[in-house]
């Protein structure tokens, strides 16, 4: 039996709501589902700790909603011409006026906590296993692994028509080629672009970074969990803006390998390997 439009929606919303008393949800792992409610699956340190402010931040937010809505609900009832047809004249209450700078005060030091511990993981900037290259073009994007992997490059173009469809893999959100990486070991990516703006965003990492000509960007995950993920060029840049997706592959260690050992002879040779800013 298929469920109205609005019982599917309150069904999702309280989804939604229920959802963030559990630390990780089943949305969608790696590509949005249809009717999502939640934020895509984490996969990193620096995604789940997002996740988890995300809907602290949401509880907290409930909290205060509903708290005004009563408030809102006394004043509507218990206070209203008919019930109290003489108002009280105060203007000043020493006790209410502590007690409503104080609160919020230690509301927001307790979301400033976790907000500041996002920051360090994401700028904690640990040693490298791995530096891939990231550049955005107008529109797609292109990938150098260093010379220690093989020493290659290649573009990623969307997969369109015909190939998307016997793919198997999400319309407007797969590529050709794939970056591929291994599981639990530290990528960092160097990020810049050939030509006008891009941003190089991936959900499931929690992260996006812009991708600008002339500069180098820089930043870090570890994926935690094989598997495909998808997220698409989130700067404006252009008419295909839309059509840039992004696809890392997460692999075990000995597909990496494998993978590797094939691209060095299916894409084009690095002389000297890329060129990478230095890194520790
Ligand atoms: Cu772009």
């Amino acid at each position: 039996m298929s469920r109205g439009f609005w019982g599917r929606a309150a069904a999702l919303a309280a989804t939604g709501i229920l959802g963030t008393a559990t630390a990780v949800s089943a949305a969608g792992v790696g590509q949005p589902v249809p009717w999502q409610m939640d934020l895509q699956r984490p996969v990193t340190e620096v995604a789940t700790e997002i996740y988890n402010f995300h809907h602290l931040l949401n509880w907290i937010m409930l909290v205060i909603v509903l708290f005004v809505l009563a408030l809102l609900i006394a004043v509507v009832v218990k206070f209203n011409e008919t019930k109290n047809p003489t108002p009280s004249r105060t203007t000043h209450n020493t006790m209410l006026e502590v007690a409503w700078t104080i609160v919020p005060v230690l509301i927001l030091v307790a979301i400033a906590i976790p907000s500041f511990r996002v920051l360090r993981t994401q700028l904690s900037d640990p040693k490298a296993d791995l530096m891939v290259k990231v550049i955005g073009h107008a529109w797609y994007w292109s990938y150098e692994y260093p010379q220690d992997v093989g020493g290659f490059k290649f573009d990623a173009n969307l997969l369109e028509g015909d190939d998307q469809v016997k793919s198997g893999q999400p319309k407007l959100l797969a590529t050709d080629n794939e970056m591929v990486v291994p599981v639990n070991k530290i990528v960092k990516i160097q990020v810049t672009a050939a030509d006008v703006m891009h941003s190089w965003a991936m959900p499931s990492f929690g992260f996006k970074i812009d991708a600008i000509p002339g500069r180098l960007n820089q930043f870090w995950f570890k994926a935690d969990r094989e598997g495909t993920y998808h997220g698409q060029c989130s700067e404006l840049c252009g008419q295909r803006h839309a059509y840039m997706p992004i696809t890392v592959r997460v692999v075990s260690e000995q597909a990496f390998q494998a993978w590797t050992a094939e691209a060095k002879t299916k894409f084009a040779r690095t002389d000297g390997g890329a060129k990478f800013a230095d890194a520790r």
